[in-house]
């Protein structure tokens, strides 16, 4: 993508309104763009994140059996009155009446959404357990939307839901999306913690919030160090073999949201050494509620006895637009953001420093259309302003390489290579280019 064809409107200065680096960086970047409070429009740069993580996310959750499908954001009311959470869910949830008078809302969140396809579907003990997911925009009139996409009022949420003949498989299913949900955040270069937590609204009696360290969070939380240096989840992790002692080893050391934390059990549990108190990033929030939903809702299935029964469910969730504010707020420094390499909107930068200059032009041109070919996403700065102000954009926007091409480059045919992480510059020849980034 050549810069001059490239809507990225950046900002010198911070929003005033904007508290935390990641919200500021967003819209300093030309990621975002607000229509009203709590509710964003996203802009190419920030679309290109959004994406990326979404499919890292898809990846994963199709890499552990779920099935993907699509539910509507507006649902009817009835089926929240049958399980009893119309009432319940209070002011959050937006309420709207189609031409017809009927009841609808704008999905804060779809267990009886989804519970009502499995009843109209599924029959039998033999069908179970079914997986399934989704990633749709939801809609909570938070009290306070803050921190731009990090509290907002319309946010993107991949949700997953469970359903199994008993308690003992509908845990198995929970372990399944708990090591699913390590992997993930690794793979955003994140590293979440799963905390026991309350559920509030979604109901049931396990649960896990996975939650990054971060000044900035919502969340208070207390756990002991030592869940920091657990191995990371195998990359070829066999979903359907045992996986309770991996969810073990975490539920071994204490980890808690704040709404489950004692000071005794804290201090009987951690040594000194390690007990730690931060605040933290929700990025994900996993519950077990066995028959909360299927009950009232009827959805059951005969079991080998014929008999019929309640199916136990759980639910599963990812905060995929929060995620985008919970990376930057995890990576950047005083001059923007930094990607890690897995969500990254474009693999390199190409700046050209000297864009009245026909021959350096000639060399960004086909170092630009060289690695486009190879696969890789390049922004290429082409646009004719001071190199001051390519290289804070370039910075700001935190592309992970940099290619500097400048006045040595068609003297020397040289040009540098720059790392956004450490600052670090290299040079190289033009004609090495490629083969250099290829092996990246
Ligand atoms: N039905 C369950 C799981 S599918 C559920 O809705 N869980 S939740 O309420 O905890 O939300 C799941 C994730 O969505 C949270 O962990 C958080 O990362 C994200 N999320 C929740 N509310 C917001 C919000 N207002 N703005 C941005 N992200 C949010």
């Amino acid at each position: 993508m050549k810069l001059t064809d490239y809507f990225l409107p950046v900002l010198k200065e911070s929003p005033a309104d904007a508290e935390i680096a990641s919200h500021k960086l967003m819209l300093r970047a030309g990621m975002l763009s607000q229509s009203s409070s709590g509710i964003y429009s996203w802009l190419p740069l920030g679309l290109r994140v959004l994406k990326k993580i979404e499919n890292i996310v898809r990846e994963e959750q199709d890499a552990a059996g779920v099935n993907e499908i699509l539910m509507p954001t507006i649902q009817p009311a009835d089926i929240w009155k049958e399980s009893g959470r119309y009432d319940d869910y209070g002011k959050e949830m937006l309420r709207i009446k189609d031409r017809q008078g009927r009841e609808m809302l704008f999905g804060p969140t779809n267990e009886e959404q989804v519970t009502d396809i499995f009843r109209r579907t599924v029959r039998s003990y033999k069908e179970l357990p079914s997986l399934l997911y989704h990633i749709q925009w939801k809609f909570r009139d938070e009290l306070r939307p803050r921190f731009g996409i990090m509290r907002g009022r319309e946010f993107l949420m991949k949700d997953a839901y469970s359903f199994d003949l008993d308690k003992e498989s509908s845990r198995a299913s929970y372990n399944k999306f708990f090591v699913s949900y390590l992997k993930t955040f690794e793979r955003l270069g994140l590293k979440a913690i799963p905390m026991a937590a309350d559920t509030g609204p979604i109901g049931g009696d396990m649960s896990h919030e996975f939650v990054i360290i971060s000044d900035t969070g919502e969340s208070d939380i207390y756990f002991d160090n030592r869940i920091l240096n657990l191995t990371n989840i195998d990359e070829n992790i066999q979903y359907n073999s045992d996986l309770s002692t991996i969810v073990e080893s975490y539920q071994d050391l204490y980890s808690v949201a704040d709404d489950k934390f004692s000071e005794d059990d804290f201090n009987l549990k951690v040594p000194e050494e390690f007990r730690k108190h931060t605040k933290g990033i929700e990025v994900g929030h996993i519950f077990n509620f066995a028959t909360k939903y299927s009950e009232p809702m009827k959805a059951n299935v005969l079991n080998s006895n014929g008999k019929t029964v309640p199916v136990h469910m759980g639910s599963y969730g990812i905060g995929i637009s929060r995620l985008v504010g919970a990376i930057i707020e995890s990576s950047h420094d005083e001059n923007g953001i930094i990607w890690p390499n897995s969500v990254t909107p474009f693999d390199i930068g190409l700046i050209n420093l000297k864009i009245k200059d026909f021959d350096a032009v000639k060399i960004c041109e086909k170092i630009y259309l060289e690695l486009k070919d190879t696969g890789i996403d390049i922004l290429y700065d082409n646009k004719d302003d001071s190199p001051g102000a390519k290289f804070s954009r370039m910075d700001l926007i935190g592309l992970p390489i940099q290619i500097i091409c400048g006045k040595n480059s068609v003297k020397d045919g040289t040009v540098e290579i720059k790392y956004r992480n450490s600052g670090d510059v290299k040079l190289i020849n033009i004609s090495d280019v490629v083969n250099f980034i290829k092996n990246k």
